[in-house]
């Protein structure tokens, strides 16, 4: 064992308890320098964990391959295991702590034989802020660690907090034998602990991601009265040097990554915004003592999506993985250096694919589906600091202000490119019954609408009822609450093609957002919210026709109809849990469709 830095006794007594279960060879202690880091990248390099990319071309760069069967979140295998299954609600897998515990004991039982355990005590949030929440992960994986030094403040500082207070969320988390099998992503909210084993992939291993940050979180947060989200934070600085806060949720595969560090169009730059980058998948947020709401990104990273980035969708974050990034499931290139479907480059002549075999473009398996360079959710792990757009307030303890709550999903009709809420409880009524539908990228019948309220489906760490009641809680709590918006950039013609150009042009609606925050304009009332008046959409250097921003914009109330009888399903599926404020808003959208006709 090196050295414990730590007198913490429940931390000691912890370590000690789970090593005894998990019989690692070693225990050693991560201090968060550079010069350990570059020991683990060393040692992983040695263990075939990490592949060196070209240094000249990719400083600080590296490759990890994951098993074929382990490449994304696994949510049949994750469960929220709560005293009473009452509480875990309708939106999760459920497990009696007692036959969890039992269950993954069974796993972990002499996991680490062989292998270090690292322990890692990080900060989701900035080292010592009053928003941030600590955490210990402990694992066999050296992979881990070094994602965790990116994604999370970790090391002696956060120790040091540790010193001073006695709360942290207790993670223990084993590769194991990888075997799918074995695999389980357990949350016990009621002990702030999180148990993951049998496998090696981010979403289900970076403790202080999903499983800590969103769902003990927002358990956490309802009982702290703040809100654990997933959304991203984006700062838009307006031509006077004015900077407002947005906060976005967005369902998987909707751009919230692109939109958090957007370069302005060329029609607006004129007009000299620019963008800052706070976050670009969680917020936690609280009501200040000036009444407002402020959030903080807890993480320190990006753990983002590969194919499909390039420098039409996401220019700044090309720049970003230029160096100290590590890169997942990527194609390798004979250069070393790395390609995926959807980036800038053509696909080269040969390399090595993300399973480590060799691949050339075209190539087609036994049942003549395309040989894939990348895996679709192959990924990459970067320092927000980075970013050229990554915001100066990063480490600002209280984080920034809210001025507007932005929801959205991938809709190709019913959905208006924007409208506006009536109000907070109208707001939470929009968030609530937010939807997408099912791109080829996931499993299941392309178009097909799911519900995903607050896109927090798959991370809310308890009943999604009383979640609801807390986000209505909320508003009454805040004098000055933010304004919220549903934005939809998907919507398609007669053809099925998308009507609205999407990226760089969002920012278009986000001017339109700040100026209704801001009263500087007046809106449409329609049955849904309000949505713009034509000329209040900045349309400068952009070709789109009027027709075409007038179906952006236009509510029919034949397609709500049927969207009403899709939401009052459900709604049903909370039975009597459903707040009885979310019901009246639904009857006040009925009866306004109806009266529209
Ligand atoms: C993510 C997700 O990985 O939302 O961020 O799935
Ligand atoms: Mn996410």
């Amino acid at each position: 064992m090196n050295k414990i830095y730590t007198h913490n006794k429940k931390l000691r007594d912890w370590v000690d308890k789970m090593a005894k279960l998990c019989q690692p060879d070693k225990i050693v202690w991560i201090d968060g320098t550079d010069e350990q880091r570059r020991l683990l990248e060393r040692e992983a390099l040695e263990t075939k964990e990490l592949i060196e990319l070209d240094q000249n071309k990719l400083p600080g760069c590296f490759l990890h391959r994951t098993a074929f069967d382990d490449v994304a979140r696994t949510e049949h295998l994750t469960f929220i295991c709560t005293r009473r299954k009452h509480d875990a609600g309708p939106n999760n897998n459920w497990m009696s702590p007692g036959s969890a515990y039992k269950k993954a004991r069974e796993i972990f039982k002499g996991a680490m034989a062989g292998r270090i355990m690292y322990v890692i005590p990080f900060s989701m949030g900035p080292v010592g802020s009053e928003f941030s929440k600590i955490g210990v992960e402990l694992t066999d994986s050296r992979y881990v660690v070094l994602n965790m030094m990116v994604m999370t403040r970790v090391g002696t500082p956060v120790l040091r907090q540790l010193e001073e207070k006695n709360d942290f969320t207790k993670c223990l988390h084993s590769k194991a034998q990888l075997d799918i099998n074995k695999r389980l992503i357990l949350h016990f909210p009621e002990d702030n602990t999180i148990w993951s084993v049998g496998s090696g992939y981010g979403g289900n291993v970076l403790l202080g991601k999903k499983c800590l940050s969103l769902r003990i979180a927002s358990f956490i947060a309802r009982k702290e009265r703040w809100l654990a989200e997933h959304m991203l934070i984006m700062g838009i600085e307006e031509p006077n040097g004015h900077i407002e806060y947005i906060a976005a949720a967005f369902p998987s595969a909707c751009g919230k990554t692109n939109l958090a560090m957007l370069v302005p169009p060329e029609g607006l730059k004129i007009k000299g915004y620019r963008i800052w980058t706070v976050g670009d998948d969680i917020a936690w947020m609280r009501v200040d003592s000036d009444g407002a709401l402020w959030a903080i990104n807890p993480e320190s990273g990006f753990f983002g999506v590969a194919p499909g980035t390039n420098s039409k969708t996401n220019p700044n974050m090309i720049d970003t993985i230029k160096k100290g990034t590590i890169y997942t499931n990527v194609l390798l290139k004979s250069d070393n250096t790395v390609w995926w479907e959807g980036a800038d480059e053509e696909a080269p002549s040969e390399g090595i694919d993300w399973q480590g075999r060799p691949w050339k473009p075209g190539m087609r398996d036994v049942k003549g589906n395309p040989v894939l360079g990348a895996h679709p959710n192959a990924r990459f792990t970067v320092p927000i600091k980075n970013c050229p757009s990554a915001s100066f307030r990063l480490e600002q303890h209280h984080g920034v202000p809210i001025s507007a709550i932005v929801f959205g999903g991938r809709r190709a009709h019913v959905a208006p490119l924007v409208y506006e809420a009536f109000n907070w409880r109208h707001g939470v009524f929009i968030g609530a019954t937010m939807a997408s539908e099912r791109t080829a990228a996931q499993v299941g019948e392309v178009g097909e609408v799911r519900r995903d309220p607050m896109a927090m489906f798959p991370f809310c760490g308890y009943n999604m009822a009383h979640y609801f009641k807390h986000w209505l809680n909320m508003g009454k709590r805040m004098p000055k609450a933010p304004k919220i918006f549903h934005v939809n950039w998907f919507r398609t013609d007669e053809r099925g093609k998308f009507i609205w150009p999407g990226f760089t042009e969002n920012l278009r609606v986000l001017e339109w957002i700040l100026d209704r925050c801001n009263n500087k304009v007046a809106a449409v009332k329609t049955a849904i919210g309000y949505i713009p008046k034509l000329d209040d959409i900045d349309m400068t250097g952009l070709e789109l026709s009027r027709d075409n921003l007038e179906k952006l914009l236009e509510v029919k109330s034949s397609e709500w109809f049927e969207e009403l009888k899709k939401i009052k399903k459900f709604f049903q599926e909370f039975k009597k849990d459903l707040p009885v404020e979310l019901w009246e808003e639904f009857k006040n959208l009925e009866k306004r469709v109806k009266e529209n006709g």
